[in-house]
């Protein structure tokens, strides 16, 4: 079995397997290459050549544990009909959701998420036989933010929607439900080995709102997947939960693993390790920084996580400005070998 599956079926990996979140980027200088050949962001997503190298650019330079299939989250509203852009410097823009959305026919549509299925499997021929192929898809709440708000930002018509309009916002989740258990299901008929779910803004709901919106629609996606593929591991990103939210994430949802973010303070991290296998942590600015800062928090890390199933990343996303040469220096930290 290859290191993440075994870390992630609770066996504990000394050094333990390695990814970044992010590392198919602008950090590299070959991805800015191909992403130049490629025109748009959006048209590398859809172009299966080009994302199968950039999603094995990383594993060719540092060797990782793991590949993450070059894709982005907002493939779901594309494939159900929305307009996606992505406007350099600046972000996606969607074309906003209406609460009267139930006149719009959300229908997911197959051939806009193929490309991506056909990128893995032309990544998964192409990796090293002990490298994971991870597949993902943003978590139902985290999505619907980008559909309602239509951009990122500070989610604040979503956030209403989830106060004030609870049965309206309770239909999008179900109709995201069940189209990302799809696409996830096609991921691993594709080739993927791994899943892992972004809610990047789970942290924007607390108490009731978080059961309703974060923990439930995960709780009923896993579900869904693991009906039709009962082997498969699911690794879960909460970003932004902490304190008793992010336990009952941790027991009751059906997740694999937890992500934890940056602001998860290490002794809460090993609590959560108790409960299930745990990824992440480490804060992407050490990594820009390098030296002292990052060998410094890459060892309280390891010190503090390495008793149990753990899989190194960061907090969140590589950033744009990190060296490349900072990234070998992690991986020689993390695999205790001198750089
Ligand atoms: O010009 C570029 O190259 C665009 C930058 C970029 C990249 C490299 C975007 C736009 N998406 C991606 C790829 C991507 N997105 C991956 C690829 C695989 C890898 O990790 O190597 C993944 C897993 C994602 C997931 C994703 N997209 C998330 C969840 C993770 C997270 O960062 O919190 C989110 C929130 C998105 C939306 C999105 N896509 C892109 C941007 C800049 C954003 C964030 C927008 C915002 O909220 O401001």
């Amino acid at each position: 079995m290859r290191k993440l599956e075994q870390t992630l079926s609770g066996i504990t990996n000394s050094p333990p397997p390695l990814w970044l979140m992010r590392q198919a980027g602008r950090y590299l200088p070959e991805y800015k290459a191909t992403r130049a050949q490629a025109g748009s962001f959006m048209d590398l997503c859809l172009n299966p050549t080009l994302a199968a190298e950039v999603t094995l650019q990383p594993i060719r330079r540092y060797g990782f544990d793991a590949a993450i299939i070059f894709s982005d989250i907002l493939i779901i509203p594309y494939a159900l009909g929305h307009k996606v852009e992505f406007i350099e410097g600046e972000g996606p823009r969607l074309s906003k959701l209406p609460e009267q959305f139930q006149q719009w026919r959300l229908e997911l549509n197959p051939k806009n998420y193929q490309p991506t299925c056909d990128a893995i499997g032309k990544t998964r021929a192409l990796l090293p036989v002990e490298t994971s192929l991870i597949g993902f898809c943003g978590a139902p709440w985290t999505v619907a933010c980008y559909m309602i708000d239509g951009r990122g930002g500070a989610f604040r018509q979503s956030k209403l929607w989830a106060a004030n309009q609870p049965q309206v916002l309770e239909k999008l989740i179900e109709i995201l439900i069940q189209a990302s258990a799809e696409y996830l299901l096609a991921q691993v008929q594709a080739g993927a080995n791994v899943l892992q779910i972004f809610d990047s803004h789970a942290g924007l709901l607390q108490g009731e709102a978080f059961k309703n919106y974060v923990i439930e629609p995960t709780k009923q996606l896993i579900a869904l997947v693991k009906a039709k593929a009962p082997a498969i591991k699911i690794i879960g990103f909460p970003r932004g939960a902490t304190g008793v939210e992010l336990e009952e994430y941790a027991t009751t949802t059906g997740i694999d693993a937890v992500s934890l973010d940056t602001h998860v303070p290490l002794s809460q991290a090993q609590k959560i390790q108790k409960i299930k296998p745990v990824q992440g942590l480490l804060n992407p600015t050490s990594l820009v920084a390098g030296g002292k800062t990052l060998a410094d928090e890459t060892h309280a890390i390891l010190r503090s996580l390495s008793d149990g199933p753990f899989i190194f990343n960061l907090g969140h996303g590589i950033t744009p400005d990190t060296p490349p040469e900072h990234v070998a220096e992690l991986v020689a930290l993390v695999r205790n070998q001198t750089p």
